[in-house]
């Protein structure tokens, strides 16, 4: 059976932190959908369209590209995304308490809805302090994200 992982997120933008766990995710599953989401809790920078390229271009300079899956989803629940490619785990990244507060309980409720188990993945630690909203700050600030973001990334926020 072919062993199907998403990898959800906001990704505004894509980070090295969120690369690393989607590197970590294809050496444990067959084929990984990465899954651009909009989260009505956060103020968004880029388009969702935008992000989608930003991962795709990422993923393609860090060579992983081989068994990923890029998207968007914003048809609802993301269990029904999974159901609809036939994935059974989502994949998180956890970096700090505060991310294991905010995941569990979706962990578990995506668990009620469909039976989609949640993996979570720990950071190298260099990037466990990465986060995209310390991008967008550092990137309107004036100052440089090339140590936190994909080249890609950096030369769309900053020119090259
Ligand atoms: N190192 C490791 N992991 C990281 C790092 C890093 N430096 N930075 C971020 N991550 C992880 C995050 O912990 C998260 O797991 C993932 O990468 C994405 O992070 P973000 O910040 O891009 O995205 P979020 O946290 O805004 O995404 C939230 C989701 C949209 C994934 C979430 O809200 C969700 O699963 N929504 C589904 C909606 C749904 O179906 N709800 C009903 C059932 S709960």
């Amino acid at each position: 059976m072919r062993r199907i992982a998403v990898v959800p997120g906001s990704f505004d933008p894509i980070t090295l932190g969120h690369l690393d766990v989607i590197a970590r995710a294809t050496k444990l599953f067959d084929e990984v959908h990465v899954v651009v989401v909009h989260n009505p809790d956060k103020h968004a920078l880029l388009p969702i369209a935008q992000r989608v390229t930003l991962i795709e271009e990422a993923i393609e300079e860090a060579a992983l590209g081989e068994n990923v899956v890029v998207a968007s989803w914003s048809m609802g629940l993301l269990v029904d995304y999974c159901s609809d490619v036939g994935a059974t785990v989502l994949i998180k990244g956890i970096r700090t308490q505060t991310d294991i507060t905010y995941e569990t309980p979706m962990a578990m409720v995506n668990r009620n809805l469909a039976g989609i188990e949640t993996v979570f993945l720990m950071p190298e630690p260099g990037h466990s302090y990465v986060s995209s909203s310390l991008v967008r700050q550092v990137a309107s600030l004036g100052g440089d994200v090339r140590p936190y973001v994909p080249h890609v990334v950096a030369n769309y926020l900053q020119g090259p």
